[in-house]
């Protein structure tokens, strides 16, 4: 993936509920990621982040592994999600990575580009806009931070299982974007091109590419990478670190 733009997300690492989607990304960071120019995490890194300060063990090696590929000379930068939103300035420095607001504008290959976790476009799930604007409060954040480590991990666990039953009740089309919500963060930041993930639908959507979507990641991963020569690249990563291409196309503009 030699000198190409990576983008991930929704990877859910659950060290104890799911350790081979670690495994997975700790030999990503090590060999895929290692050869990439730059990669951008794009929100649900992990299951759920209660704050910095949260030293569980199974925690290290991802930290580790981040702060490693970064050494090695690949920037990484990180857009928080709905799992992961407290993950801060302490989580920048533990993990070597580069915080960004969401949504963040970029230039990909001369192209202005729109990266966010993605739930913010999920406009018609009330539920979801209710707890976005919850938790977006200052005082909200700071009441649970200054819960005991051990409680809040509680509180987590116990959203989980919330959210998993309420999942279940939901209209598919309510947990997708909404295209209007789409075409105006586009427009609002005028750019030609938005790459999010949240949704687990991993696609490439309109003809030229607008809006790519990274998968999640469990038994295998999911990989947007973007060529210097101007491809957009839909991969699934194997556990043996063999690539899969899912779907290819130029991105906008570019004669590839
Ligand atoms: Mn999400």
């Amino acid at each position: 993936m030699r000198d190409a733009t990576l983008f991930i997300g929704d990877l859910h690492l659950d060290p104890e509920v799911r350790p081979a989607t670690v495994a997975l990304f700790l030999a990503f960071l090590r060999g895929p990621a290692r050869d990439a120019a730059r990669l951008y995490i794009l929100g649900d890194l992990f299951e759920a982040w209660v704050g910095d300060d949260d030293n569980s063990p199974g925690y290290e090696p991802i930290l580790a592994g981040l702060r490693e590929l970064a050494a090695s000379g690949v920037p990484t930068a990180f857009i928080c999600g709905n799992r992961d939103f407290l993950a801060g300035t302490l989580f920048g420095e533990r993990s070597g990575c580069e915080l960004l607001s969401d949504p963040s504008p970029i230039v990909l290959n001369g192209l202005p580009t729109l990266l966010t976790h993605g739930d913010r476009l999920c406009t018609d799930d009330n539920e979801h806009m209710q707890f976005r604007a919850h938790v977006a409060q200052p005082q909200v954040r700071a009441a649970f931070l200054t819960r005991p480590l051990a409680e809040r991990q509680a509180e987590a666990r116990a959203l989980r299982r919330r959210s998993e039953e309420h999942k279940q009740n939901k209209p598919e089309a309510i947990m997708d974007v909404n295209p209007g919500a789409v075409q105006a963060a586009l427009a609002e930041h005028g750019a030609r091109l938005m790459i999010h993930g949240h949704t687990h639908r991993p696609a490439l959507h309109g003809d030229p590419v607008e809006r790519a979507v990274v998968g999640d990641w469990g038994e295998c991963g999911s990989v947007l990478r973007c060529t210097p020569g101007g491809v957009l690249e839909l991969l699934r990563l194997h556990p043996d670190m063999t690539v899969e291409t899912v779907v290819t196309a130029p991105l906008p503009g570019t004669n590839a």
